[in-house]
């Protein structure tokens, strides 16, 4: 076999078997397939009795299920933005997305819905742990230092965010004892429905940041999201949340989030990582009469089993310790094995860069005493030990196939098995030629059963998998490459987990009444061997090894307290983020993290706003947690966010020096001030050369950043607020150029001239004569194009994209409206009057528009026009300003246009005929035809004009 890709990026853990919901009996199981034998059930989840009995508490203040149904979703919004983690600075990324979420937000409460758009700080986590050992500080009081100055910044951009969402003045934390205790409970519930364990298995350990990390948090090259340090692999014992439970589900479900982006969606596709192929069943055939054990595995290329001559399994398989007990006897082959596994266990690091050194492929031991019985041929196959099986994908076990798969070959040739080709690649030009090496391709089935001789792969496999299901050897079967999430880190600042370790019981929850565990007011303690592990294999850890930690612990179940410890870890802050959305739902409850009530009325989520990074991690962690609480009936939605927007990356203009590719400081740099206020390409100060320019990802090191507080500073809030929503469309990248940003700051002054001079143009007086102007029609366009600009800005907030094309669309209407100045200089005091209302119509809404964009200076000159403590609504559309009532008709012969002829729509009102005979009495086609008869006149009901049409059709004749 080979480790593919996929498999490596997952070097461990995952337990065999699923979780099961019942819909008819409303229960769900976890199956766990021990020893590969009988199935048992290590816990259910009852909605009705288990862990929810107390229905009423959760109902607190609506009578039934039906009532909260009822409960009117449609006038509530739920826009929620990601909410960031308080680093003290805000950078150009958090005013693009809370930027965003603030206009729909804004926009759906001028429409009239009650909108919940919170704000709050996922505070527990490294940085701020590292930060209070260099000063040697709480990392608590850092971190509400940096919630205290990131607060002002945002407030500086005036986002209405619902900041009452916690007790505290500083908004939902994570990081609060109000907030964790529930972090804690929900990690409780988790336990005891069995979807949070313990267990050893091999993980990643980040040596720099000295905590183990989930695989999501490893990237392709193996290393840590983090640190970026190279992950070690270590056997080490940790909590995990059993997410595989829901693959299967997590999978199917993104085909119902419409409002997702495919991008996401697929990235979730992989890396939960389907791989559809064929179970089959050996039976193992041992020496002692015993009893019969049998041996699965897994592959996806069923197509070959005849081609099979040896069986894999990994060093622990289950079958291993069950051969040891069999043959308890043979002490000289159980000391061969044992000192193997041993080797092993010692050196056994799965190695991403396939180094031979530290990971031998081809290591490997026979099983004394055993053979497994193809199920097929009936014949017996040697069994290994093989270091390459790894023990937590599909069954631990693999049918080895050396003549088509690569790994296989290898550890054939090592061991000396032999090698049986049973697929020949459809261009095999070298018939007859001794065969070298495996043939990997799929191709035509030779050499093998006669059944299957002559298919084509892909036919076989469906073959195979159907004489297997009928003798009941095995079928078609489904794996993932998803494991189980590890949620247990060994630092301080975090959710400490509610568990304590018991010499006489083992690990005992911590009652619900005592949460929360709080975690000690203290600096962060470095000194200690992270290396070291105690009795029951907990870890040395920050919080382990202060003294207040594991004084005063008793067990909850048996009351001892000599040797009892609470456990050394704390949760990933991603456990933290992975509900709070839901705390946001009810933030003051004190009796549960949220009442069934409000998360019922409020989820999900109808719009939620964030970078593209969380794709994979937080957006499946969140997705996980829900559908736990939704099948504990806390939640009636199994998907937390109906709508996804990933804001692109914000970039900066950035310089380098063409020589030595060094990113160069602004200062290094001269910018020619050429008047025009566009700036062109600068020098380099030193050599006078042109740099190398290209926009990039926003960083300190790039020296390409660009700060907020100074653009808003120079500009204001608005301005910058127009700006990161007009260069780009939410999804992709935002090359942020001050030239743009002063160009919105322009637009905003030409709009208050606009307001100015419409409202001050007086209706009286006569300044000129001009009578000739068909001021109905100059009514009737200007409206159109107003009623247009809110139909298509309304749909973009509706949709939650192209925020771009809604500024743009403003811009042009408040051009138009602009345009009509110079005309009025010339006009009559009758023809006026209309014009002047339209034209307040048209300013009117175009700053109801705005107010999303830039609430500041819209409501300013809002104020001037209306009184100023009126309640804005947005703005009604009017669809018979749509209605365009002239059909402008080209009349053409042989494809010449000819003449233009102008009918109100009412006049043949969709009768083809009419509208052909009033064509013909026309002076213009009279014209056209100079007198002669037409052979043909092709006409069709004019269609309304697309926007920037000017006619409606064509009219040709044939003469
Ligand atoms: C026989 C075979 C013949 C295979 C052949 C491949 C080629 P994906 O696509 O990643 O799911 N495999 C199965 N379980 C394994 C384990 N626990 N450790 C290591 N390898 C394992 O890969 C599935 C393939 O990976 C399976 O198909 C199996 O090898 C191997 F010409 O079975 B195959
Ligand atoms: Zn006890």
């Amino acid at each position: 076999m080979y480790y593919s890709k996929r498999l490596l990026c997952h070097s461990k853990p995952r337990l065999r078997g699923k979780l099961n919901y019942d819909k008819k009996n409303n229960i769900y199981k976890w199956s766990h397939n021990k020893n590969n034998n009988n199935n048992y059930i290590i816990a259910s989840i009852n909605n009705n009795n288990n862990l929810y009995n107390n229905e009423k508490k959760y109902f607190s203040s609506a009578s039934t299920i039906d009532d909260v149904n009822n409960n009117n979703q449609k006038d509530t919004k739920y826009i929620l933005p990601m909410f960031p983690y308080p680093s003290g600075n805000l950078h150009m990324g958090h005013v693009r997305v809370y930027t965003i979420s603030d206009c729909l937000s804004r926009f759906w409460r001028l429409k009239g819905k009650k909108v919940l758009h919170p704000m709050g700080w996922d505070a527990f986590g490294l940085p701020a742990e590292n930060a209070a050992i260099e000063r040697n500080i709480d990392p608590a009081d850092w971190t509400k230092d940096n919630i205290d100055s990131m607060r002002q910044q945002l407030e500086s951009l005036d986002f209405e965010f619902d900041w009452s969402q916690a007790n505290d003045s500083r908004g939902l934390m994570t990081c609060s004892p109000e907030y964790y205790k529930w972090t804690q409970w929900i990690f409780l519930q988790l336990y005891n429905s069995g979807l949070a364990y313990r267990k050893e298995a091999v993980v990643n350990w980040d040596p720099v940041d000295k905590t183990v990390l989930a695989n999501e948090q490893i990237d392709a090259d193996g290393r840590s999201w983090r640190s970026g340090a190279i992950a070690e692999q270590k056997k080490l014992r940790q909590w995990f949340f059993r997410i595989t439970c829901f693959a299967d589900e997590l999978l199917k479900d993104l085909d119902t989030l419409d409002g997702w982006p495919e991008k996401v969606k697929q990235m979730q596709r992989f890396w939960i990582g389907r791989s559809n192929g064929v179970q089959a069943i050996f039976k193992v055939d041992s020496t002692s009469k015993e009893e019969d054990v049998e041996l699965k595995v897994f592959t996806t290329r069923a197509d070959t089993l005849l081609g099979v001559t040896f069986v894999a399994i990994s060093t622990d398989h289950p079958l291993v310790e069950k051969t040891m007990s069999l043959h308890e006897e043979n002490n000289d082959d159980i000391d061969k094995l044992k000192k193997y596994l041993n080797d092993v266990k010692k050196n056994k690091i799965i190695n991403n860069n396939n180094d031979d050194d530290n990971n031998n492929p081809t290591s490997g031991i026979q099983l004394f005493g055993v053979n497994a019985i193809h199920p097929i041929t009936n014949k017996p196959v040697p069994i290994y030990v093989a270091e390459y099986v790894i023990g937590e994908y599909g069954d631990a076990a693999v049918m080895g196939v050396p003549a088509h798969d690569e790994r296989d070959y290898q550890f054939a040739k090592k061991h000396n098995i032999p090698i049986k080709y049973v697929v020949k690649p459809l261009d095999d030009g070298d018939e007859g030629k001794e065969k070298e090496g495996p043939v990997i391709a799929k191709g035509i089935l030779e050499n093998s059963d006669d059944v299957l001789n002559g298919l084509t792969s892909d036919d076989a496999i469906e073959e195979v998998s159907k004489m297997l299901s009928k003798i009941e050897k095995g079928g078609t079967k489904s794996n993932y490459r998803l494991r189980d999430w590890l949620v247990s880190r060994q630092r301080f600042w975090g959710t400490p987990i509610p568990m304590i370790h018991c010499p006489s019981c083992g690990v005992v929850p911590v009652p619900e009444d005592d949460l929360p565990v709080l975690l000690p007011t203290t600096t962060c303690s470095t000194n200690y061997d992270s290396t070291k592990h105690d009795d029951d294999d907990s870890m040395v850890t920050p919080l382990s090894v202060l003294d207040e930690w594991n004084t005063n612990v008793s067990c909850p179940q048996c009351g001892r307290s000599d040797g009892c410890h609470r456990d050394p870890d704390t949760l990933d802050t991603f456990v933290d983020s992975s509900w709070y959305f839901l705390r946001f739902c009810d933030p003051n409850n004190d009796i549960f993290p949220f009442s069934k009530l409000s998360a019922f009325s409020k989820m999900p989520v109808d719009a939620y706003i964030g970078g593209i990074e969380h794709a994979v991690l937080h957006l499946l962690y969140a997705r996980f947690l829900q559908r736990s609480l939704y099948y504990q009936g806390m939640v009636n939605t199994p998907e937390p966010f109906k709508q996804l927007i990933t804001q692109g990356m914000v970039l900066g203009k950035t310089y380098k020096c063409p020589e030595t590719g060094r990113y160069l400081l602004p200062e290094e740099l001269d910018f020619p001030t050429d008047g025009s206020g566009e700036e062109s390409m600068p020098s380099i100060k030193s050599t006078g050369k042109t740099p190398d320019f290209s926009w990039e990802k926003m960083s300190k090191s790039k020296y390409n950043g660009v700060e907020p507080g100074k653009v808003v500073e120079k500009y204001g809030a608005d301005v910058t607020r127009l700006a990161s929503m007009f260069v780009a469309p939410p999804e992709q990248a935002l090359e942020w150029d001050e030239f743009a940003v002063a160009g919105q700051a322009r637009w905003l002054e030409r709009i208050e001239r606009l307001v100015d001079d419409v409202y001050n143009t007086s209706n009286d007086g006569d300044t000129g004569d001009n009578n000739d102007l068909n001021e109905e029609k100059v009514v009737k366009d200007l409206r159109r194009e107003i009623h247009q600009t809110i139909q298509t800005v309304t749909k973009l907030f509706e949709e939650g994209q192209s925020f771009n094309v809604a500024i743009a669309k403003m811009m042009k209407l408040s051009n138009s409206l602009s345009a009509q100045n110079a005309m009025f200089s010339n006009l009559s005091s009758i023809n006026r009057y209309a014009i002047i209302e339209c034209r307040k119509e048209g300013v009117y809404n175009l700053l109801l528009m705005l107010l999303p964009f830039a609430p500041n200076t819209a409501t300013e000159l809002l104020g001037k026009i209306k009184s100023e403590n009126q309640e804005y609504t947005w703005p009604e559309l009017d669809t018979n300003a749509l209605i365009d009532d002239m059909a402008i008709i080209v009349l053409q012969i042989k494809g010449k246009k000819k003449a233009v002829i102008e009918l109100p729509i009412t006049s043949f009102n969709n009768d083809k005929k009419l509208l052909e005979e009033i064509i013909m009495e026309r002076d213009e086609t009279k014209q056209v035809l100079k007198g002669k008869d037409p052979k043909r006149v092709i006409v069709v009901i004019p269609k309304p004009k697309k926007e920037g049409q000017t006619v409606n059709n064509i009219v040709n004749f044939v003469v």
